[in-house]
């Protein structure tokens, strides 16, 4: 029954929609039968291509997916959609999430990832809603930065090593202060990296996935990357998204790592994607001076820019997950090897794409990350 359905129903509210966890945190949250409100930045360009697939047209009046403009640098905004919407569970997956670039615009990251989370918990509080609606912070494993233990676990030390990493501590405190001091219901998920085909493409995964299918096709000559011997803990988002939903379903709220527990180094990852392209890869030279030679064509195809070196950097993050397997029954299905064939198979049709709009006499631009 329609009526039924509608009290039933849980609403949820998503920060960071439109990036790579919301899209798929969106669609898994629909396919629950949620409804789902979203918040997108306003930009000049149209921002919403990982979620065009779940648009619904805002002249039906009856919606379950509903895009909301804001940003987290806005509270009087925040506050009117935390109060229009009055959902069960916010996810506040928006920030300024690269660490290279946090460098850059440090303050700005501190202004949206540090009090942008303080923002959503004063919204919460200042409508009352600390009883009803559920909060979910997207920690990371960055906050473990110049690591102190291996592997990495819900009591290891903290040591953040980039702006982005500084103001993600600051949201992952306020957030367990939050719980303390107010009884909100308020978890960090401490996620490892986490890619997909809908990962940016200045990620270091896709860059090489995106990258490596060009090359294959011929349609560029060279993947330029920074620190190679850097070694993380990748997942697949699809696998995460699900885990940030089941914090929020416990009795009580706890914060948990979630990762596979095997790592590899960037230098695996360019390996891995040269096999699954039929590309054999070779090093040769040391520290800058070190290039990737493709054996099958005989060609350079990785050379190293330090222009992509970071101030500080992290060298190793491994996460051990073992907490979130034992209470939450939480284990990721999706492999490395999986993961890494499903972005090269997207990356490749898209390059097939854009060398089809190239035989066509069309302009196809390179990327410039
Ligand atoms: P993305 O960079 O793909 O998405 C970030 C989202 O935040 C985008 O929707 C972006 O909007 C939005 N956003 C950025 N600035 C603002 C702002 N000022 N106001 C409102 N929205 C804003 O990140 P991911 O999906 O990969 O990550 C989701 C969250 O999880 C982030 O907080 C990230 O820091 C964290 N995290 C990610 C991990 C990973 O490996 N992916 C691991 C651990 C934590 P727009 O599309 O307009 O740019
Ligand atoms: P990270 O991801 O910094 O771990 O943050 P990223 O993919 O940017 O870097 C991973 C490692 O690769 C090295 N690297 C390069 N990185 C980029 N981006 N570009 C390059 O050319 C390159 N060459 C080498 C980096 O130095 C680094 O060591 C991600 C983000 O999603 C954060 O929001 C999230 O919190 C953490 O993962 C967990």
């Amino acid at each position: 029954m329609k009526w039924e359905r509608e009290i039933l129903k849980k609403r949820a509210l998503i920060t960071g929609v439109t990036g790579q966890d919301g899209a798929y945190l969106a669609e898994f949250l629909l396919q629950k039968g949620y409804e789902v409100h979203g918040i997108k930045r306003r930009a000049s360009l149209y921002n919403t291509e990982r979620v065009d697939h779940l648009y619904q047209d805002p002249q039906v009046a009856s919606r379950d997916f509903v895009l909301h403009y804001g940003d987290l640098s806005d509270s009087t905004n925040l506050i009117r959609i935390i109060q229009t919407t009055q959902p069960d569970e916010i996810y506040n997956l928006a920030a300024q999430s690269h660490v290279a670039v946090s460098f850059e615009t440090p303050e700005y990251t501190a202004n949206v990832d540090a009090l942008g989370t303080l923002r959503i918990l004063e919204a919460i509080r200042i409508l009352g809603l600390e009883k009803k609606s559920r909060f979910y912070q997207a920690s990371t494993s960055e906050l473990f930065g110049k690591v102190q233990e291996i592997p990495q676990k819900e009591t290891t030390p903290f040591y953040p090593r980039s702006p982005y990493a500084v103001a993600k501590l600051y949201a992952y405190w306020i957030t367990v202060n939050y719980r303390e001091a107010y009884g909100i219901f308020g978890c960090n998920g401490i996620l490892f990296n986490h890619e997909s085909p809908k990962r940016g493409g200045t990620f270091v995964t896709r860059k090489i996935t995106r990258a490596m299918c060009r090359i294959k096709l011929g349609m560029q000559d060279c993947l330029y990357l920074g620190n190679m011997n850097a070694k993380r803990d990748w997942g697949h988002a699809k696998d995460y998204v699900e885990m940030q939903w089941l914090m929020l379903q416990q009795d009580e709220p706890v914060d948990y790592v979630i990762a596979t527990g095997e790592q590899y180094s960037v230098r695996a990852f360019v390996e891995a994607v040269g096999k699954e392209l039929e590309m054999s890869i070779r090093w040769q030279g040391e520290g800058i001076d070190e290039v990737g030679i493709d054996e099958t064509s005989g060609k350079t195809v990785v050379r190293v820019n330090p222009r992509y070196f970071r101030p500080t950097e992290v060298e190793t993050l491994l996460g051990d997950p073992s907490k979130a397997r034992r209470e939450l029954g939480w284990q990721p299905r999706i492999t490395f090897q999986e993961l890494v064939e499903e972005m090269v198979a997207e990356d490749l049709k898209l390059a097939q794409r854009d060398q089809l709009v190239q035989q066509g006499g069309y302009e196809v631009y390179p990327d410039f990350e």
